[in-house]
C-alpha cells in the first residue's frame, strides 16, 4: 500500500477542470468517452459519467443511463457502442458491424453488435439516491422494463447451457481490450496475412494498415496483430449475425469473463432493489438464473484468486489479472478468503505507488502505459474501494480513493489511464469517466 497523501488546496480547481471535461464531452443527453478517441456513446463509460454526474446535474445523469436504453436491441442486448451522428473517424465504426442487416435499435441509431459490463444498475442506484422522490419514481419507471429486458438477455442469450456464468464473444465486451487472459485466448486466431507480413518483417506495413488513432504514441495502444485479430472476431460476429448458437460454431474465443460476471451480479442485487423500490415483480425464470450465477462465481477461484474461464473447455485462463478482484465489488467472496485478496490487491506487485494496476508489475508481459496491460483505471480503482468497504475494509478503501484523487491532483488532467510506476496520464486526454469519478471521488 501507500501512505495517505495530503492533499493540495486547489483541489476546487481541479473539480472544475473535470466538469469542463464532461461539459465539452456533452452530446446532449449522451457524453462521449473523449474527443479524440471516443466520438460515440459506450455502455460502461455513460455509466460511470452518470454517477459524476449526478453530483452536477442529476437530471442529466437520469437521461445519460436511460440514453443507453436507446441502443437497446430487440433481443434485449444493450450494445457496447451506440454511434453519435458524426463524422466517423472512429475506426471500429458502423461499416465494421452492419448490424442493419440484422436487427433496428430501439431509436434506429447504429450500434455495434457486442454488449459491455452491465454497469447500468449500478448508475441508475446512484442516481436515484440523487433525485426527489417523484424524480425517481419516474426514472425507474422508465428504466424497468428494459433493464430487466436487458438482464435477461446476459443471463439467458449468454448462458445458454444454463451454467450459471455468462460467456462474452469478444475482448471489448469486457471492456478490457488487451487484458492478458483475453490477448492469449484471441491471438490462436491471428489472420493468416498479419502473421506472415510480421514473419517477413513488414510490421511497418501492418501499422501502416492502421486506421485507429494516431493521437497516442503506439505503445500506448494495442499491437497491429491485436487490433487485427480484433476485427477478425468483428467478422466472424458479424456473418454470425451476432448470435450466440452460430457464434458457438466458429473459433471465436469465448470467454466467462470474471469482471463482467461480477459486476453482473452486483447489478442484479442493485435490480432487485429498483424493481422492489417500483413495485415490478421479477420472473421466476430470471430470479433462479440470478441466483445461479452468483454461485458459479465459485468456480472461477483457484488457489488465490479469481480468473476468467474459458467457456468450450471449462479450463480456468490462469493468467492473474486486476479482474480477480472484482468478487469483492460483487459481494460473492467468502470471508477467509478476503484477507488474501486484501493483502495481493495492496501489494506493491499491485499497487506499487499511485493505484491498483491492471496487470502485476512482476508480470512479464506488464506495460506501465500499455492500455489494460498495466496501467491504473480510475473506474476500476473505483469498484476495487467499493469492493474493500463491502467488506468493512475500511481503511484500505479510504487509502485507495486517496491514492487515486492525488493520482489525478498531481497529473492536473483526466487521462484515460496512468502509469502506476510514476503516475504518469497515458492514452487519451479529457476522458470522461476519470473527470467523473473524480467528481464522485471529491463529493
Ligand atoms: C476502450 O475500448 C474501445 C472498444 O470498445 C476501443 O479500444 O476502441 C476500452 O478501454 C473500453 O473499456 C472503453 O469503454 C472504451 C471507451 O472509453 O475504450
Amino acid at each position: 500500500g501507500s501512505s495517505v497523501p495530503t492533499l493540495p488546496p486547489d483541489l476546487q480547481s481541479l473539480r472544475a477542470t473535470a466538469v469542463e471535461v464532461l461539459r465539452g464531452n456533452d452530446l446532449g443527453d449522451v457524453t462521449r468517452p473523449s474527443p479524440t478517441l471516443y466520438p460515440h456513446q459506450w455502455l460502461w463509460d455513460s455509466c460511470f459519467i452518470a454517477i459524476g454526474l449526478r453530483h452536477i446535474d442529476p437530471a442529466r445523469a437520469a437521461a445519460e443511463v436511460l440514453s443507453l436504453l436507446r441502443g437497446q436491441w430487440p433481443n434485449g442486448m444493450i450494445p457496447h457502442v451506440i454511434f453519435a451522428e458524426v463524422d466517423d473517424f472512429y475506426h471500429a465504426g458502423p461499416q465494421r458491424w452492419r448490424i442493419d442487416r440484422v436487427t433496428t435499435t430501439a431509436s434506429g441509431a447504429l450500434s455495434t453488435g457486442i454488449t459491455q459490463p452491465p454497469m447500468i444498475a449500478e448508475a441508475a442506484l446512484r442516481v436515484g439516491e440523487m433525485l426527489d422522490p417523484k424524480a425517481r419514481a419516474d426514472f425507474y419507471r422508465a428504466l424497468l422494463p428494459g433493464l430487466i429486458r436487458f438482464h435477461e438477455f446476459l443471463h439467458f442469450e449468454r448462458d445458454p447451457d444454463d451454467d450459471g456464468l455468462v460467456t462474452l464473444v469478444h475482448s471489448w465486451e469486457s471492456g478490457m481490450d488487451n487484458t492478458p487472459p483475453w490477448m492469449e485466448a484471441t491471438l490462436p486466431i491471428t489472420p493468416r496475412r498479419v502473421n506472415v507480413l510480421k514473419r517477413l518483417g513488414a510490421a511497418e506495413a501492418l501499422d501502416a494498415m492502421r486506421r485507429d488513432s494516431k493521437e497516442v504514441p503506439a505503445e500506448e495502444r494495442l499491437t497491429s496483430a491485436e487490433l487485427f485479430t480484433l476485427y477478425r472476431v468483428v467478422r466472424e460476429l458479424r456473418r454470425s449475425g451476432y448470435a450466440f448458437r452460430n457464434i458457438r460454431e466458429t473459433d471465436v474465443p469465448l470467454v466467462q469473463d470474471v469482471a463482467f460476471n461480477a459486476i453482473l451480479v452486483r447489478a442484479d442485487d442493485h435490480l432487485v432493489e429498483i424493481a422492489a423500490e417500483a413495485g415490478v415483480k421479477l420472473s421466476r425464470r430470471l430470479t433462479r438464473q440470478m441466483r445461479r450465477c452468483r454461485e458459479a462465481m465459485e468456480r472461477l477461484w483457484s488457489s488465490s484468486t479469481y480468473y476468467s474461464r474459458d467457456f468450450r473447455t471449462g479450463e480456468l485462463l490462469r493468467h492473474e489479472t486486476v479482474g480477480g478482484f472484482l468478487p469483492l465489488y460483487a459481494g460473492v467472496v467468502p470471508e477467509d478468503r478476503v484477507d488474501v485478496l486484501v493483502k495481493a490487491m495492496t501489494s506493491p506487485r499491485y499497487w506499487p505507488r499511485y493505484g491498483v494496476a491492471s496487470v502485476p508489475a512482476d508480470d512479464p508481459v506488464f506495460e506501465p502505459r500499455c492500455y489494460w496491460q498495466g496501467p491504473v483505471w480510475i473506474n476500476i480503482n473505483w469498484l476495487l474501494a467499493d469492493g474493500l468497504e463491502r467488506y468493512g475494509r475500511l481503511d484500505a478503501a479510504r487509502e485507495l480513493r486517496a491514492n487515486v484523487l492525488n493520482l489525478i491532483v498531481n497529473s492536473g488532467e483526466m487521462f484515460e489511464y496512468y502509469s502506476p510506476l510514476d503516475g504518469s496520464g497515458a492514452g487519451s486526454n479529457s476522458f470522461s469517466w476519470t473527470a467523473a469519478l473524480l467528481v464522485d471521488l471529491l463529493a
